[in-house]
């Protein structure tokens, strides 16, 4: 069968943030088409790969008609004729066309865009499922944990609270269709719960809700209360996770949460303080991208407890991984496709964290679209775990709906749980 690629066309779309977003279209010498879109965050990490907007006055500057035409002219001619199923070549090539040392030149979000359009224009033309073709990188295919943010701060809401992300963690089950429905009743049971008592339920970018809470303990505690009276069994069935992104609150050495003026060691010994009140199994960006004096400081104690997930620091690059490697810095990453900018480049830094006993979650961002390229991603690694926000909003239910139709192949017992019961 001829894959070639015939045609490449880029358009621009809407993101969940009323943001332009690129997606791209591949059609190959048989006729088969793919087509993907490409996720935007807020709390984006410094070294992020670039994303090309155009920084005119169309849509506040977020337009993205260079990338369009970036892909339509430049990458089209590029990869026209070549094989859609190599997809290291293709992102090789795109690579080297670009020829920066951060996408800067094409942009991750044009060559992002592409990537993952011919792997779905592949998957099409074989009559596989994406995840069939990602590698088994953890082990055979599997369903994730789905880490489920359920109550929003930081930069993804308008309230005071400093955390990030307050998730919940539904490991306890044999099902992952029993997870998630266990996910969806303590998400409806917190929306009573901050009802009944005058707080606000509109919810924030990832659809967790954003009441105006003052401190991250009477969260965590409103928290375990939802999952009590929804009739689960905190630690035994349901554990809870936190994204500090704590480079939003952190400055010159400082970080500024609820109020007071931590040091870095401060810092440490107010997450260690948290694990040991609530039943934290994981911290991603419990410290500052600049701070990795207390990222090996929080590692080394608690390290071998407690998940600690490297985004910012990390950002899904493998020379970046590396270095967290060899200082010790971290047991955890997450793997954002578009921080990195392409599939096979997200393989191997996958790759390097498995072979050094790091985990990897896979991960959302809070701009997103109805793309479902990361249900692919997390199953066909085998990685285990997921973080797709809350089980509301269609640009994160998409995740978990997908995750349910890959399910019913995989087997809904094929939950990838192992690692959090003990
Ligand atoms: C994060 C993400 C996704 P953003 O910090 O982990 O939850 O947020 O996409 O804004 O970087
Ligand atoms: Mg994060």
């Amino acid at each position: 069968m001829n894959t070639n690629i015939n045609k490449i066309h880029a358009r621009y779309v809407l993101d969940s943030r009323a943001n332009p977003t690129v997606e791209a279209e591949v059609t190959l010498d048989n006729g088969s088409k793919g087509r993907a879109s490409v996720p935007s965050g807020a709390s984006t990490g410094k070294l992020e790969a670039h994303e090309l907007r155009d920084g005119d006055d169309k849509f506040l500057g977020k337009g993205v008609s260079k990338a369009v035409d970036k892909v339509n002219t430049e990458i089209f001619e590029l990869l026209k004729g070549h094989d859609a199923g190599d997809q290291d070549n293709l992102d090789k090539l795109m690579i080297e066309l670009d020829a920066s040392t951060n996408k800067s030149n094409l942009g991750a979000n044009s060559i992002l865009a592409v990537s993952m359009a011919c792997l779905n224009a592949y998957a099409v033309a074989t009559d596989k499922q994406m995840y069939e073709l990602v590698p088994n990188i953890y082990g055979p295919p599997s369903l994730p944990v789905p880490f489920m943010n359920i109550l929003n701060g930081g930069a993804h809401a308008d309230n005071k609270v400093d955390i990030q992300e307050f998730m919940i963690v539904p490991h306890g089950f044999d099902q992952f269709d029993h997870a998630l429905q266990a996910g969806v009743e303590i998400y409806h049971t917190l929306k009573k719960l901050l009802k009944d008592r005058g707080l606000a339920t509109n919810v924030g970018d990832e659809g967790g809700f954003a009441p105006n809470l003052n401190s991250s303990e009477e969260v965590l505690k409103i928290i375990i209360e939802a999952v009590e009276k929804a009739n689960y069994k905190m630690e035994e069935q349901v554990s809870i996770a936190l994204d500090a992104a704590s480079s939003e609150f952190y400055d010159n050495g400082t970080y500024l949460i609820e109020n007071e003026k931590l040091t870095s060691s401060d810092m440490v010994n107010y997450l260690i303080d948290l694990t040991e009140k609530f039943p934290i199994v994981s911290i991603e960006d419990g410290l500052a991208e600049d701070d990795w004096d207390g990222w090996n400081e929080i590692t080394a104690k608690i390290g071998n407890q407690i998940q600690l997930v490297g985004d910012d620091l990390f950002v899904t690059q493998s020379h970046m991984l590396q270095k967290g490697i060899e200082e010790n810095s971290a047991n955890s990453i997450l793997i954002k496709v578009n921080q990195v900018g392409s599939i096979s480049e997200t393989y191997e830094t996958m790759s390097l964290a498995q072979k050094s006993n790091f985990t990897s979650m896979v991960s959302h961002r809070s701009g997103e679209t109805e793309n479902v390229f990361i249900s692919h991603l997390v199953s066909g690694t085998s990685s285990g775990q997921i973080k797709t926000g809350a089980p509301a909003r269609s640009e994160r239910t998409a995740k978990y709906n997908e995750l349910l139709r890959i399910g019913e192949v995989l087997g809904l017992d094929n939950f990838n749980n192992s690692k959090w019961n003990s």
